[in-house]
């Protein structure tokens, strides 16, 4: 069994999939505070965690099939640090929304396949400035994981090129999640963090980086992490026709109440949390929440933000509160939440419309129904 060395977890986590291990907490919990306590982030690992010893840790280096570098723990720390804030989430976050419309394949996700952390190391900018590389001549990085598939196939992903080499992409090599090194589960002892972009090209145990012409042929980046149209099916399907995904869609998620919860109002209104976030550094500028189907919008306090974020590097999550007034006498309610991005990009107002056979980018309005006590 090449899962018998696997880190200990979190009990309170909720656990989607035991090997490889994948799990989630509890939406009330996940709230609870701007940073996610690193015992309480999401896990969502494709394979066995690898058994990475320090002393003997190497980050290879290449361009195209040739090796170029090699790089030690010691040596990518010489680098200067940086530490940024940064959300990640999985593209399969909220998916269970997504499976009650039509049978799918893939984790059942609630809404807490996101978390957000501090992660300090080296700049990819940096790395692959010392590389030499001509950006015009190539279109991809690649990264590869030390986490291998019965095949001794690694992990892959990459990012185009032009993410890669922007200094203002904030992509960090890092060793460091919220001020202490990375444990087993996040990517001992080195992770990308490419803020903005799909938690898949958040390559853990990162082995290996290629700059290339290609994208990487890893089974995630071709044949997986895509969305289609709601009528494309198993027989119809082409993965090498979709893009991979990369920066995120404008999402939300109501954490409190949960779904079925019984609730006492209060002076005729009720307590509501949640977050949100979206993609490509873009600053979440309004959360919109209704309890009548969309008759009547109350505009959500944002409550916690990444205040000393520049424009268009909005990494972190929005959290958001608010009072809702509630219909006095009604015994059960649904709540909707809508999040806008800086570019007025808006959640769609359905599932239906946007489900996809993979379950991914399940970014409808959410809605919860909750029961009411006076
Ligand atoms: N990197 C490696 N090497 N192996 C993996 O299985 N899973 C990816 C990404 N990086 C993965 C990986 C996916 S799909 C997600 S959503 C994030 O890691 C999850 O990161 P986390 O477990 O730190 O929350
Ligand atoms: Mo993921």
């Amino acid at each position: 069994d090449p899962y018998l060395k696997e880190p200990k977890r979190h009990k309170i986590l909720k656990i989607n999939g035991q090997k490889p291990f994948c799990a989630e907490p509890p939406p009330s919990l996940l709230i609870e505070s701007f940073i996610t306590p690193t015992e309480l982030f999401y896990v969502r690992n494709h394979l066995p965690v690898p058994e990475i010893d320090l002393k003997s840790y190497n980050l290879e280096l290449a361009i195209e099939e040739v090796t170029k570098k090699s790089l030690k723990f010691e040596d990518i720390k010489k680098y200067p640090k940086y530490t940024i804030t940064s959300t990640v989430m999985c593209a399969g976050n909220r998916r269970s929304e997504m499976a009650q419309v039509k049978h799918l394949k893939g984790l059942s996700w609630s809404v807490g396949a996101v978390s957000n952390a501090t992660w300090t190391g080296a700049r990819l900018y940096d790395i692959l400035k010392d590389l030499g590389i001509n950006e015009d001549n190539y279109n991809h990085v690649q990264f590869e994981g030390y986490d291998l598939d019965p095949s001794g196939t690694p992990y892959g992903a990459s990012v185009p090129i032009s993410k890669a080499m922007d200094p203002r992409a904030d992509i960090i090599l890092a060793y460091e999640m919220n001020g202490q090194p990375i444990p087993r589960d996040h990517g001992f002892p080195i992770r990308v963090i490419v803020p903005g972009v799909a938690g898949a090209r958040n390559v853990k145990w990162l082995a290996k980086i290629i700059v290339s012409k290609e994208e990487s042929p890893s089974q995630w980046q071709q044949g997986d992490y895509k969305c289609f149209s709601p009528n494309t099916d198993w027989d119809t399907v082409d993965f090498s026709k979709a893009p991979a995904i990369q920066e995120m869609p404008v999402i939300s998620a109501i954490c409190k109440p949960e779904q079925s919860e019984i609730i006492k109002v209060i002076d005729g209104k009720i307590n509501v949390k949640g977050y949100a976030w979206s993609g490509g550094g873009r600053k979440i500028i309004r959360v919109d929440i209704t309890n009548d189907r969309g008759k009547t919008w109350h505009v959500a306090d944002l409550i916690a933000e990444d205040n000393n974020a520049k424009e268009g590097r909005y990494w972190s999550w929005t959290l958001w509160s608010i009072d809702l007034p509630v219909k006095k006498g009604s015994k059960e309610i649904e709540i909707w939440a809508k999040a806008v991005d800086a570019s007025y990009n808006v959640q769609p107002e359905n599932v239906e419309n946007i489900w996809n056979l993979r379950g991914f980018l399940c970014n409808a309005y959410h809605r919860v129904k909750v029961k009411l006590e006076y």
